[in-house]
């Protein structure tokens, strides 16, 4: 019995043991990017119904400063990533999810999308319909909706996380809609879902945003262009150009194509597959 009960003790010695390591290793690791229950009922949210039943939720992203662009040491970057010190002088309210279906055509009456169903991510929408659908809803509902600056959909997609995704060093298709079939880092092959899905399917990141990683690209309001070499507040992008900002990969993209610091442009007119968008609405 003696020896029955040192080995219990041992055994439960060992466990308090590894949880002590675990908990601390777990203050040291970076946090994951989902929030608990509680976490997210801290975050400030506002809800406007554009029509009976069909709501915007929207989620309050705080002012702060970040690095904007990725460090030249980043797998799969690109030249025109930059790195460079943006400040955002202002919260503004950003959509929680991509625009729904639903959404959209409550809005505008029509829905373009290829794969349709009313809660996955409008498609098919050029960036002058992005733009269109934001000034009918400052129209109808008052206070200024708009497509979010290139500065402050980075800032709301990494909410904090200096990493390759706001989901860490990689990212898995349990933690967003991309082409699985492809790998990142030291990320392994996932699910290939060859078409957009729900909005809102997987955890959302610290600012309480869904997708930001995936599902459909997002168009940003700026046009493509070289950033600054140094630091900034509340930029616009450049004057004029040819190409507007789409930003965070699609279902149909590699994982590296869905990074944080990764940006892409069309002409505004253009209408691609898997083009979507997420609307701010500035606070009063
Ligand atoms: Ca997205
Ligand atoms: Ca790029």
């Amino acid at each position: 019995m003696k020896s029955t009960t040192k080995k219990i003790s041992g055994t439960l010695f060992l466990c308090i043991l590894v949880c002590i390591v675990c908990g601390l290793a777990g203050c040291k690791s970076e946090e994951p990017a989902g929030k608990s229950e509680e976490q997210e009922n801290q975050l400030n949210t506002k809800e406007v119904e554009v029509a009976s039943g069909v709501l915007i939720r929207f989620v309050e992203i705080p002012m702060g400063r970040f690095m904007m662009g990725s460090p030249s040491t980043e797998s799969g970057r690109h030249a025109d990533e930059t790195r460079h010190e943006v400040i955002l002088s202002k919260p503004f309210y950003m959509g929680v999810t991509e625009v729904t279906q639903a959404l959209y055509e409550a809005v505008m009456g029509s829905n373009p999308s290829d794969i349709k169903g009313p809660n996955r991510p409008v498609d098919k929408v050029s960036w002058d319909d992005a733009v269109a659908f934001c000034d009918k809803l400052t129209q109808t509902q008052g206070g200024k909706f708009r497509l979010p600056t290139e500065a402050e959909w980075e800032y709301a997609c990494r909410a904090g996380t200096t990493t390759p995704f706001n989901t860490g060093k990689t990212i898995s298709t349990d933690q967003a809609n991309y082409d699985g079939g492809v790998t990142y880092g030291s990320g392994t092959k996932g699910v290939e879902r060859r078409e957009y899905i729900d909005v809102a399917s997987f955890s959302q990141n610290r600012f309480g945003l869904y997708d930001m990683h995936g599902n459909v690209w997002e168009w940003c309001s700026d046009w493509l262009g070289d950033y600054p070499q140094g630091p900034v507040t509340d930029p616009h992008g450049p004057d004029s150009g040819s190409d507007r900002v789409r930003r965070g990969g699609s279902w149909f993209s590699f994982p590296g194509f869905c990074r944080s610091a990764e940006r892409e442009g069309n002409p505004p007119d253009f209408r691609g597959n898997y083009f979507g968008f997420r609307v701010v609405l500035d606070l009063e």
